[in-house]
């Protein structure tokens, strides 16, 4: 029986807000000029080369450090309303610490700041986007407790130079590339592999670090500034590979704990998720040990730490199947805890990247889990996007975007889920970390053999043009998509 019509609008509300994003070592090159020191990636690669897919490295990558007015071009072309970027703190601080400031490295952000407003596009500033200086790794990086006052120094300069001009600010994007990957299963810089602890304290050393300047911008800089500031998080979506058999539900909830709420759940609660509490306890003392290798937030801290997110700022690529299992990936001890494995089934949509299989429809359930989750939160959407072998037809972007951009119309109009922004994943072709220049997630195609580094729209940026300038999906069905119920 046909018992109504749900439609929904295909229009996005007055004041969503369209965006691109890069980070500073994917796009910037100038690896030395200015006396710019070292960062862990480039000290990472320049030792390891052959981490690489390509054998590339980022010393040139798209020569933004010297383009940024063709990259604003390109972003005024667009008609974005945000532009989100990193600063480089190797760039800044060249000695990692606040005694001596770069001021070639801040007049190359103060250029592309001032640009950017004149032609009205709000910046989306990251302080920090994987690239630690050298210097401070070799001094412990983010498994010392130092990285606090490192991180809130760096973070404390950044508001005083920019923050007039700055009005929304990421502490650290991605805690987990930044802690499972980098300090647990050593893919990523500084590539050291102790998961299960190295990992851990990372994260505990990392949230501190976003806490303190969180309340650093809230006490010295708001009551003026009125700007905001939060942590990016990646979710992927977990989906029970059985769908309502309680084993499997609660593996892929243990598994959304384990890989995001581990960062985001102390951001609104004070501590680590309690399955995660939990399972560290039970399997350190398992081994033996005499307490969980999972650090614990003491009293004060949790009081620090709570509450220290403006809006929750979410990366989103692709979804996992999970299933319990007692024979996870024994590498990760992080999954080990979990209990769980997981695996994308071979007929999910490719990209370029192994590890993204197209999965709108896990968006969508992910924003609602979110909503009910966090407490019906402001969601900005900072990353979103697909990875090709870098084509000017690239119907597989035109399509990952709309149909990305459905989930947040469906999640926003069907569940009232607050999805106030949305950050394509990336203005131009970058630096693709250990896939080198052969994965590109382009909006604009960069032609890496070409010394000037020439950028070419893409279909998929005309197609985002159009969507920017319509604020709508398509022009043609009268805004409504209907279904029958
Ligand atoms: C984002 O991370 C990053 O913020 C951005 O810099 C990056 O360019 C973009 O994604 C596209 O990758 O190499 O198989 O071991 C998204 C999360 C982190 C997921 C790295 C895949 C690599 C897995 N991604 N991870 S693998």
């Amino acid at each position: 029986f046909v018992t109504g019509i749900e439609c929904i609008p295909r229009k996005f509300p007055s004041d969503f807000k369209f965006g691109v994003g890069t980070s500073a070592y994917q796009i910037e090159g100038a690896w030395t000029e200015d006396h710019k020191s070292e960062s862990i990636w480039e000290h990472y690669i320049h030792s390891n080369p052959k981490v690489i897919a390509d054998g590339s490295n980022a010393d040139v990558a798209c020569d933004s450090y010297h383009k940024y007015e063709e990259d604003v071009e390109m972003l005024k072309n667009l008609g974005v309303d945000h532009y989100r970027f990193s600063i480089s703190w190797p760039r800044i601080l060249p000695n990692g610490t606040a005694n001596h400031v770069n001021q070639n490295g801040v007049q190359y952000y103060r250029n592309l700041i001032k640009l950017l407003k004149k032609n009205k596009i709000e910046p989306m500033v990251t302080l920090y986007h994987w690239d630690l200086p050298q210097v401070l790794q070799e001094q412990g990086g983010f498994a010392s407790e130092k990285l606090v006052k490192w991180f809130t120094d760096y973070a404390r300069l950044c508001f005083k130079l920019f923050g007039k001009d700055v009005k929304t600010w990421i502490t650290f994007n991605e805690p987990k590339q930044i802690c499972l990957f980098g300090y647990g299963l050593g893919v990523f810089a500084p590539a050291l592999n102790k998961s299960g602890e190295l990992d851990y304290l990372c994260a505990y050393n990392l949230l501190k670090a976003h806490a303190e300047a969180w309340h650093i911008y809230n006490n010295e800089f708001r009551p003026h500034q009125k700007g905001r500031i939060s942590m990016v998080v990646e979710f992927s979506w977990h989906e029970p590979l059985l769908p309502d058999v309680p084993a499997f539900e609660e593996a892929a909830i243990s598994n959304l704990e384990f890989m995001a709420g581990i960062y985001v759940n102390p951001l609104y609660r004070g501590d680590w998720p309690e399955i995660v509490k939990a399972k560290v306890a039970h399997n350190s003392r398992k081994e033996g040990k005499d307490r969980s290798r999972l650090p614990e937030f003491s009293t004060e801290e949790i009081n620090q730490i709570k509450g220290t997110c403006d809006f929750l700022a979410v990366n989103f690529y692709t979804s996992f199947l999970v299933y319990p299992s007692v024979t996870p990936q024994p590498e990760m001890y992080s999954a080990r805890d979990a209990g769980v494995s997981s695996y994308q089934p071979w007929y999910w949509e490719e990209a370029k990247s192994v590890w993204l299989k197209v999965t709108p429809w896990g968006f969508k359930r992910l924003l609602k889990y979110l909503k009910d989750t966090y407490d019906n939160p402001e969601i900005i959407i900072t990353e979103n996007g697909i990875s090709d072998g870098g084509e000017l037809d690239d119907d597989l972007r035109i399509s990952y975007m709309q149909q990305h951009l459905n989930a947040i119309l469906e999640a926003i109009w069907e569940y009232g889920v607050n999805v106030s922004g949305y950050t394509v994943w990336s203005l131009m072709d970058s630096f693709e970390w250990l896939d080198g220049y052969q994965s590109r997630f382009g909006l604009y195609h960069v032609d890496f053999s070409d010394p000037r580094r020439q950028r070419t729209m893409k279909a998929s940026a005309r197609y985002y043009k159009d969507i920017i300038k319509n604020r709508s999906l398509d022009k043609t069905s009268g805004y409504l998509t209907c279904s029958l119920e």
